[in-house]
């Protein structure tokens, strides 16, 4: 399994350019990776971030769904938040470039297509709150 953060701070979600692999390159992404055997999703996810992105974050709701990719695996997301006195994301590891984007901001980066569900269901969240 792989997990993806969608990152959510003061009503913006973060997404993350990916440097590589090169088919990749370029395209915007819900920061993530692979599930480590034995590690549980939310762990996952908030050793992703640190990893990636140098940040100390939490898991708040899983985001319905499960978005096929590259057999064997399938992505799931979660909203996730910084917690009090995080550093600011920094793009440490496969990406080259982030953006907090405003809900009217999604669509003007080009998401990975398997990402794209997956984002259509978080803005439905963001336009709630
Ligand atoms: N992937 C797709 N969307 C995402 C993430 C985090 C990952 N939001 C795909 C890209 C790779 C695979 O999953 O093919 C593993 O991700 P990573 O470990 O290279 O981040
Ligand atoms: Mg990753």
């Amino acid at each position: 399994m792989v997990v993806g953060a969608a990152l959510i701070d003061d009503g913006r979600l973060l997404a993350a350019r990916r440097s590589a692999p090169a088919e990749l390159a370029g395209r915007w992404e819900l920061p993530g990776g692979k599930v480590e055997p034995g590690e549980a999703s939310e762990a996952a996810l908030v050793r992703e971030l640190r990893e990636e992105l140098g940040v100390d974050a939490e898991a708040v709701a899983r985001v319905p769904g499960a978005w096929p990719l590259r057999p064997p695996y399938v992505l799931h997301v979660w909203t996730a938040r910084l917690r009090p006195g995080s550093a600011a994301p920094a793009p440490l590891q496969d990406h080259d470039a982030l953006r907090w984007l405003a809900p009217e901001e999604i669509w003007h980066v080009d998401w990975l297509d398997q990402d794209v569900p997956a984002v259509r269901e978080v803005l439905l969240g963001l336009r709630e709150d």
